[in-house]
Parts: structure tokens; C-alpha cells; sequence
């Protein structure tokens, strides 16, 4: 049992025990926030689900209420499935969320608290006028799910809603719907975006962000569109699990969104996040006055292993999203500053010299939970050793490449986070630098949880140290155990001339 609780997160979000999926109609309300979640009451795998329910004052301490909607109707009696809340002028809430019927169709639900007075929203009223909307003509029955949060359309200030889909040609879409009472809707004669080839779109979310507010500052999504404010849209890829966004532009007088750049559309284009993230939602946060997103985080252990553990899944620290204001091109995201508050004791490493192929213990005693920051600058004369091998290493992938192990003129470089002495088991976070054809750098963040033996050892034969070979014989791994998913991530990362590479690691036991 001591075993088991090691490995429970600390600070993460994470119900008592068994199954847990998406996050659902997270809001604040009255002081408190609230969070909703996919949750099985039965065991550690997906099914039978239901809303849990937890509030905080924080979005970091979280104390767990009662179950706010089971499957007790034929309309959701095969699952209580994703949704998003609105809060109108007025204070009243809205729950839209998806309910699997008794014949397996998914159908739109509308739940309003039943007892508003109360901060907790411990008991929640389904609507009498329940299903709300049924599969349009032309869309698969078990193909129409997830309502995002609603904003207003500033031409007819009637409320919209998305809803992800997929057509018969597997291109993803979102449909949108025009309310006026969040109980009868009109469909909308053209999709508010469809991306050939990227299947059924899971819990849409589209929201405003502005490229002109003060640094930190976020929108609520009915904020009108105007200078310097831009739209994300965001869907959760069925087949790939995986949240893809793209910035665009929204136009309320069609109710359409068009990517800024088609060649980074939505499914196609940029990440969250290239780690287990999927399902995600975001919300306006107005004490804040931020933007949050809510991620699940899947396991990477077995299915036995959540069996034997009795839970599955964990939710990512809630984080602030941003625009980032000097590309223009990408979302910033960090974890909510109330994080901060948990650091306890700090420990400072200035000024290390890294050399190549070394490894430089860090001591931090037997802390298992950690916040880390860790600043990397890169001598003037590596910048310069790196362009006499110009064209030579591009281009670089994450995925694709030999991971931590594969060495490269600039990279990687990094940290090697819960590691034994030995460094038999451990994970590596680092930087890994590559000058293209073009001659410039690019910079590759990655994570690798599997340390590759294989490396092309007829390109770096000339790069490889004692220390290499090493690691070569002794395939060093993020864990001992042989029944989960080990692989390595990560994405290019924009980094403008002169700024350092920084690097934020939260380690939750
Ligand atoms: N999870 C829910 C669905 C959603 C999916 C069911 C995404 O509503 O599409 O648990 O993980």
C-alpha cells in the first residue's frame, strides 16, 4: 500500500480511485472552481460513465464532492459523456453535455444546477426538454458529440454552440448551432470549419485570444472579434488521440473560422502538447482574468496495471493559455501560478559547465516531488562548431530520431529527471539543436522514456565518447517496468535570436 500511495500523484488532479477521462465543465462559480470529470464507478477501465466532481479555491487543492450526474435516463443510461458550461450575463449556468441513449446514440443534453444558491453546485436538475438536439440528417448517429461552451455572436446576439463530427469522407468538422434558451436550437447552414482527412473531432473547444492585452491576460469566449483578437480552435483527433489547434479568425457574420496559415490547420498543424494529453478544455477564469486549460493525461501502464491499482489517469496542472504575442504563430502555455505556492525549500545550481557527453549530478536530496527551472545557454564557439556541419543534420524528429542517446553537434542537452544513482532508470528532458539546409538553427524539445540503443553510428561515429558507448550497452530506461508505453516526444520549439532555452519540469512523484 506505502507503494501504491509513492505513486499516486500529489498535486495533480487525480480522483480517490479508479477511472478517470476528460475534464468537463470546468468553471468558477461563487468563489470556488469547479471541475467535472469523465469517471467509471465501477473500476479502473473505461465504462459506465458518470460526472465526478471537485472544487478549489486554488485549482490546486481539491476536495472531492459527491457524483453530479449518473446515467438515469434513457437518454444517457449508456454514459454521461463529455460537456462544457456557459454562464450567461445573469449567472445561471448551462451544462450542454453528450448523453450515449439506451439505443447508443449521441444525443445533447442541457443540466442546470438545482440549487444555484449553493457555491458547491452539488446537485444538478436535467432538463425536462431533454434530448435537446439528435443527429442531424447526414451525420452518424454515433458521430456527434462533445458541445463546447457557448459564446455570443455579436451580429444577432444569440448564443452558438460547436459540436465535432465527421463527414463520410473522414474529413472533421464542426458543426454550429444558434440558441436563444440553450433548449431549442437551429442548425447553422455552414460548418464553423472542416479539415479533410483528420476523422471524427472530439471535444471542440474555440475560444478567443488577444495579441494585444497586457502579457497574461486572457478573454472570456464571448469577447467580440476585433483588432488583435484572434480565434483558436482546437479538436481532440479520434484516431490519433492527440489535441490539435490552429489560430484563425472567426467571422460572426457567417460563422465561419479560417486557420491563419492552412498549412497548420487544425489536425494537421500544431499540438498542445506531444506527450499523453487529449480531451482538453478550456475555460475563462474572471478572478484570474486568464485563460485555463484542463488536459487528461492517460497512463502510460497497462491495463492489468490500472486493474491491479486500482485507478487510471490523472489531470495536467491546470494551465494558462496564452497568445504568444512575438511569433504571432503559436499558443503559450504554463502551469497556473498557484503552483508556485507549493514550493517548499529551493536549491540553486549556478553556473555549470557542461560538457559534451557528460552527465553532472544534481543533488536534491530525496525529494520525489519537484519544480524545476533550468536555464541553457549555448557557447558562442558550439553555436559556431554547429555550422561547420551546416545541411548536415536536418531534418530532426522526435519521434523519429535515437532519443536521448543520439548525438548530434548541438544536442541533446538537458535534464535527466527521477534517475537512480546508477542512472539505470531514469528520464531524459533536453534541448537538441539542428542546423538545417537553410543554415538556420532550429530547436527540438524532447521528452524520451525509452532510451534507444540504435544510433547511426556511421554519421556520429566521430561524436561518440567513453560515456556513449556506455549507454549503448546499457539500455537505460524510465522504468523496469516492461508492460507500458515508453517512447520519445517532443516538438520544434520557436526560439527567437538571443533568448535562452528554458526549461519548466513539475515532478509528481
Ligand atoms: N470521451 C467521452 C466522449 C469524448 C471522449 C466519453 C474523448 O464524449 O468524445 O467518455 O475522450
Amino acid at each position: 500500500n506505502a507503494m501504491l500511495a509513492w505513486q499516486r500523484t500529489a498535486f495533480h488532479f487525480q480522483p480517490q480511485k479508479n477511472w478517470m477521462n476528460d475534464p468537463n465543465g470546468p468553471l468558477y462559480y461563487k468563489g470556488w472552481y469547479h471541475l467535472f470529470y469523465q469517471w467509471n464507478p465501477d473500476g479502473a477501465v473505461w465504462g459506465n460513465i458518470t460526472w465526478g466532481h471537485a472544487v478549489s479555491r486554488d485549482l490546486v487543492h481539491w476536495l472531492h464532492l459527491p457524483l453530479a450526474m449518473v446515467p438515469d435516463h434513457w437518454y444517457d443510461i449508456n454514459g454521461v459523456w463529455t460537456g462544457s458550461a456557459t454562464q450567461l450575463p445573469d449567472g445561471r449556468i448551462m451544462m450542454l453535455y453528450t448523453g450515449s441513449t439506451e439505443d447508443g446514440v449521441q444525443v445533447q443534453l442541457l443540466a442546470e444546477p438545482a440549487d444555484p444558491s449553493d457555491p458547491l453546485l452539488r446537485r444538478w436538475a436535467k432538463s425536462e426538454a431533454n434530448p435537446v438536439l439528435v443527429p442531424p440528417p447526414g451525420v452518424g448517429l454515433t458521430d456527434f458529440r462533445d458541445p463546447t461552451t457557448a459564446w455570443l455572436n455579436p451580429a444577432d446576439k444569440a448564443w452558438r454552440i460547436a459540436i465535432g463530427s465527421k463527414n463520410q469522407e473522414h474529413a472533421g468538422l464542426a458543426l454550429v448551432y444558434s440558441t436563444e434558451d440553450f433548449v431549442h436550437y437551429d442548425l447553422l447552414p455552414t460548418l464553423l470549419h472542416v479539415v479533410q482527412g483528420t476523422g471524427m473531432w472530439e471535444c471542440v473547444d474555440f475560444y478567443p485570444v488577444s495579441a494585444e492585452l497586457a502579457a497574461g491576460v486572457g478573454l472570456d469566449t464571448s469577447a467580440a472579434p476585433g483588432p488583435g483578437v484572434k480565434h483558436v480552435l482546437k479538436a481532440s483527433l479520434d484516431y490519433d488521440r492527440n489535441d490539435y489547434y490552429a489560430i484563425g479568425t472567426y467571422d460572426p457574420a457567417t460563422d465561419r473560422w479560417a486557420p491563419d496559415d492552412a498549412a497548420i490547420d487544425v489536425g494537421i498543424g500544431l499540438r498542445y502538447d506531444y506527450g499523453k494529453f487529449y480531451a482538453s478544455k478550456t475555460f475563462y477564469d474572471p478572478v484570474g482574468r486568464r485563460r485555463v486549460l484542463w488536459g487528461w493525461i492517460g497512463e502510460s501502464d497497462s491495463e492489468r496495471a490500472d486493474v491491479l491499482k486500482g485507478w487510471a489517469s490523472l489531470q495536467s496542472i491546470p494551465r494558462t493559455v496564452l497568445m504568444d504575442t512575438k511569433t504571432g504563430s503559436n499558443l503559450l502555455q504554463w502551469p497556473v501560478v498557484e503552483v508556485e505556492n507549493l514550493r517548499m525549500r529551493g536549491k540553486r545550481f549556478d553556473g555549470l559547465d557542461l560538457q559534451p557527453g557528460s552527465v553532472v549530478p544534481l543533488d536534491v536530496g530525496r525529494a520525489t516531488q519537484l519544480d524545476i527551472e533550468a536555464v541553457f545557454q549555448v557557447q558562442a564557439g558550439a553555436a559556431a562548431a554547429g555550422s561547420v556541419a551546416a545541411g548536415a543534420e536536418a531534418p530532426y524528429n522526435c519521434s523519429a530520431s535515437a532519443g536521448a542517446a543520439g548525438r548530434g553537434l548541438l544536442g541533446p542537452f538537458g535534464l535527466l529527471v527521477v534517475a537512480d544513482d546508477s542512472l539505470s532508470e531514469q528520464t531524459a528532458v533536453y534541448f537538441y539543436l539542428v542546423r538545417g539546409a537553410d543554415g538556420k538553427l532550429s530547436t527540438h524539445f524532447c521528452q524520451d522514456a525509452f532510451r534507444y540503443a540504435r544510433i547511426d553510428l556511421n554519421l556520429h561515429a566521430f561524436l561518440i565518447t567513453s560515456t556513449l558507448i556506455c549507454t549503448i550497452l546499457n539500455v537505460v530506461r524510465s522504468s523496469r517496468a516492461n508492460d507500458l508505453v515508453k517512447a520519445v516526444y517532443g516538438s520544434s520549439v520557436p526560439v527567437l535570436t538571443g533568448e535562452d532555452l528554458s526549461v519548466r519540469i513539475l515532478v509528481d512523484h
